[in-house]
């Protein structure tokens, strides 16, 4: 062990080999609580070369890697299990120059979604995933969740946005595609490979990303309904309007939730249901067809709208502040999930009653991507080990033909239900990829793939 970080230390500067328990700390614990281990030694290096020479350290001595950026994953895979090394990709935090003309740019796999939307704003462009973590959540982890947030159904997830990648692979060696071609046919994706696979199958050190044009306009509405049912009857209209960039929705006991641990004022004068966040962008003004469409329905109840910043920030607090309120209450069970957006009412009246079943006394909060036709069943009560719950809302989702994990990702919290959705060829596949990229297993161990199988919903259970 002593043998493995004393060359990690000649690797990078030994002030960023850090093995003291408490700056080792901050990196071994979930963003949820729910999930934490040992770490032999967490490791931060600033170049590709690093990195590599870390991997290769590592595989000789036949140590896991966990790679972590933000460390705001929330299916417990940025954080060890048991003595792996951590590696922190942060301090690869350099981006830019914007290309214009092509339209993209170079960030390092530690840029922050924050620190990239600021320097593609700086070029009147704009980068077109969004979420709420975006102080913390790195481009590098971004790509290995291919995470989803609020403008999916305009622009696609994070795997839509990356025309290149950089990446270390679990021998050391560096698979670089960084020309930022949009034309590229040249035998298989492995860019596409790597989005969503979780660190499981190479480090991504660097990417190429695909920037958008900055609206002129932006308006935000807060419509509310009677409930899921009558959400789904809007979102058919709201389909209608080209400059549509989000439809999110939010329950009335979750907002309820949000309003007392925020200090938010509830955001009707009486309170309804269910409410969406609806947001249009573009170059000319969306308001009035906004205002034709949303208002001409009977199943709208009431409607706030504002197109200036401070306010458009004011209607998205209710929706992006579910995440922390949360976890204000205690550790959750997180369950990110999609469902044809036909079997989304069913599957919220039959999520609550199932919870109250299996976990009496349990509190269930629901939101999530309305348009995207996923929802996150958050539930706080059963202890952090108690997986009851997580089985018996995944089993539903696998009932109306739905995914088990829409944008999260399957990590540690969910590899035992894989076998839900995914058939024996399928999994054979994946883990023949797994296999051929990393043999020796070391990236991301435990990851994805149950080895010890044989509970429920493994992959022998396998519905296809
Ligand atoms: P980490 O948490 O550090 O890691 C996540 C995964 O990526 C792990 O498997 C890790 O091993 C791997 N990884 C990290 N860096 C690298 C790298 N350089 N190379 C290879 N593998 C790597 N997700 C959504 O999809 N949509 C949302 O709307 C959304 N909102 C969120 C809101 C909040 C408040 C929070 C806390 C989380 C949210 N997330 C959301 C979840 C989370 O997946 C994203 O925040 C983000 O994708 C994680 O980035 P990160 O840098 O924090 O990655
Ligand atoms: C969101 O959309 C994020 O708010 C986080 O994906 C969801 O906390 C969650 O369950
Ligand atoms: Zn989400």
């Amino acid at each position: 062990l002593s043998g493995l970080i004393d060359e990690l230390r000649t690797v990078v500067e030994p002030a960023h080999v850090l093995t003291d328990p408490d700056l080792v700390g901050p990196y071994v614990t979930d963003w949820t609580g729910r999930w934490a281990g040992y770490a032999r030694a967490v490791v931060r290096p600033s170049t590709v070369d690093q990195v590599a020479a870390i991997v290769r350290a590592c595989a000789k001595a036949g140590a896991g890697i966990v790679p972590q950026g933000g460390n705001t994953g929330l299916v417990g895979a940025s954080v060890p299990r048991g003595g792996e090394v951590v590696l922190s990709l942060r301090r690869l935090a350099e981006v830019g120059p914007v290309d214009l003309a092509a339209a993209h740019v170079r960030a390092g796999a530690g840029v922050t979604l924050a620190q990239l939307q600021a320097v593609a704003s700086d070029a009147n462009l704009r980068f077109a995933v969004d979420l709420s973590a975006r102080d913390s959540a790195t481009v590098g982890g971004m790509i290995a969740t291919n995470a989803g947030g609020m403008h999916v159904l305009r622009y696609g997830s994070m795997r839509a946005q990356v025309l290149g990648v950089e990446a270390v692979l679990a021998d050391g060696s560096v698979l670089r595609r960084m020309d930022g071609l949009v034309k590229d046919n040249t035998g298989y994706d492995l860019i596409g490979l790597l989005c969503g696979s979780e660190g499981t199958l190479g480090i991504v050190t660097a990417a190429q990303l695909k920037l958008v044009a900055a609206p002129r306009f932006r308006v935000t509405s807060l419509v509310a309904v009677a409930g899921t049912a009558s959400a789904v009857s809007l979102l058919a209209r709201l389909r209608s309007l080209a400059p549509l960039e989000a439809v999110e929705i939010v329950f009335a006991d979750g907002v309820d939730l949000v309003c007392r641990h925020a200090g938010l004022p509830p955001p009707f004068s009486q309170p309804y249901p269910c409410l969406l966040v609806v947001e249009c962008a573009g170059s000319t003004d969306p308001t009035g067809e906004m205002a034709d469409v949303i208002g001409e329905g009977p199943d709208v109840l009431a409607v706030a709208v504002a197109s200036e910043r401070a306010g458009r920030d004011k209607l998205w607090s209710w929706r992006e502040r579910h995440t922390e309120t949360v976890n204000a209450l205690g550790i959750p069970h997180k369950l990110d999930v999609t469902v044809p957006i036909a079997e989304l009412a069913g599957f919220e009246r039959d999520v609550r009653a199932t919870v109250s079943d299996v976990a009496p006394g349990s509190k269930t909060i629901l939101w999530g991507h309305l348009g995207d036709g996923n929802l996150h069943v958050n539930v706080i009560g059963p202890d952090p080990d108690d997986d009851r719950v997580d089985e018996a809302v995944l089993r539903l989702v696998a009932a109306r033909g739905g995914s088990i994990s829409a944008e999260h990702g399957i990590g540690i919290a969910k590899r035992n239900w894989i076998g839900l959705t995914r058939s024996p060829a399928d999994m054979a596949a994946m883990r023949a990829v797994k296999a051929a990229l990393d043999p020796n297993g070391i990236l991301n161990p435990g990851v994805l793939f149950d080895e010890g199988a044989g509970r429920a919903g493994s992959e022998n259970e396998g519905s296809g």
